[in-house]
């Protein structure tokens, strides 16, 4: 591969795997394409090697800007979407443009150009939650928010179209994803710059919902992984094995901000809340593929780089996010 396209290439788990593929492959040529919304940030690909990498600023909804991006590309990888769960349960439209119908676009583009490699990165989500045992690629998908639904409808397009047209189309389903450059609506960075500013952490319901955590550089691996050595048609988990309980998480984050559990606040729960996500990889680690990062390591380090970073998150905390957590959080008061 020389030339990818990569979508959502300025938003979190997008621009470390632009950052990963360019250090680890150093004669790829890196097109990202983001319509940089609230959550995108060109200050997440700074310290990328611009001479093989370009910036497209557009709408993977933009049916005929995606064609020209994509065009004399080896593969997209689509990272692109609108991803936070609790803005989807406020207003679900702009989740469907781009997690939907954006994917569709991308499909039609690869099948028009003939595009080599096509890969949706998807989201544990789309299962549902479990309460024992862990989700194989090959079980039922039941999405139970707006998010997960149209993250389902993006990557069930893309196997029909693997199905129908033979587009060579790969699905990742990753779990929750943590390090640096998480926009901080997100539980782990929302948590540690609270607390990093004494400010209450949120914890919704009895706090015993159950997320596994995965290392944003083992994602962007993992992905790469998929589309290297995947085979088209298929679908592949990439989980991170390390499972905790909310409380647990804040616990943890406290200890490592150094602030008491005081700064906890119960608050109303999240409306249709799935209580544990939990996936199997064997499949992906069957083609060579393993999470590196340590929990305690992982969660240290994420914490040090919100410490060391403010420059990077202050000014996104002190913006238009103001008034998201206003809406959020005001009415949330009791739990
Ligand atoms: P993010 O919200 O940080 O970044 C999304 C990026 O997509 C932003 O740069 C944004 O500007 C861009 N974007 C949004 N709509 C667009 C559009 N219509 N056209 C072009 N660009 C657009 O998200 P993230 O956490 O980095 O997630 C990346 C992908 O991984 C998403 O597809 C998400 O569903 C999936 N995922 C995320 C997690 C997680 O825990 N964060 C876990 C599993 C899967
Ligand atoms: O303020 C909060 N308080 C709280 O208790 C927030 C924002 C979250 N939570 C809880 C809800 C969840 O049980 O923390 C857990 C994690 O919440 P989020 O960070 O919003 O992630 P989640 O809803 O689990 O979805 C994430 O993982 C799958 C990503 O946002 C998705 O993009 C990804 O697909």
């Amino acid at each position: 591969m020389k030339r990818i396209v990569v979508t959502g290439g300025a938003g979190f788990i997008g621009s470390c795997y632009v950052r990963y593929a360019l250090k680890t492959y150093p004669e790829l040529h890196v097109i990202t394409v983001d319509k940089l919304t609230y959550a995108g940030n060109l200050d997440n690909l700074k310290e990328v090697d611009q001479k093989r990498h370009t910036f497209v600023k557009a709408d993977i909804a933009d049916a005929a800007a995606m064609e020209k991006a994509m065009e004399g590309c080896d593969a997209v990888v689509n990272f692109a979407a609108d991803s936070h769960v609790d803005r989807s349960i406020m207003e679900a439209s702009d989740f469907i443009a781009t997690n939907v119908r954006g994917v569709h676009n991308i499909l039609e583009a690869a099948k028009k150009l003939g595009t080599a490699r096509i890969l949706l990165v998807s989201t544990d989500e789309v299962y549902g939650s479990i309460e024992k045992g862990s989700f194989k690629e090959t079980d039922a998908l039941n999405p139970r928010n707006p998010y997960s639904a149209s993250k389902a409808g993006g990557e069930l397009l893309g196997m029909s179209y693997f199905h129908t047209f033979n587009s060579p189309v790969i699905v990742t389903r990753g779990s929750n994803t943590y390090g640096p450059f998480q926009y901080p609506e997100k539980v782990m960075p929302l948590f540690i710059t609270n607390a990093i500013d004494d400010q209450p952490l949120p914890l919704y319901g009895d706090g015993k919902n159950v997320r596994d955590w995965l290392f944003v550089e083992d994602h962007a691996r993992g992905i790469d992984h998929a589309l290297r050595h995947g085979a088209p048609g298929n679908i592949y988990n990439i989980a991170g094995e390390n499972e905790r309980e909310n409380v647990v998480l804040t616990h943890r984050i406290l200890k490592e901000v150094g602030k008491g559990t005081d700064l906890i606040k119960p608050v109303k729960d999240r409306v249709g809340h799935d209580r544990r996500y939990s996936i199997d990889s064997h499949k992906l680690k069957a083609l060579g593929w393993e999470p590196k990062m340590n929990w305690d390591e992982g969660v240290a380090l994420t914490a040090k780089w919100y410490k060391d970073n403010e420059w990077w998150w202050r000014p996104i905390k002190d913006g238009s996010f103001k008034e998201y957590y206003k809406r959020q959080y005001e009415d949330r008061e009791k739990a």
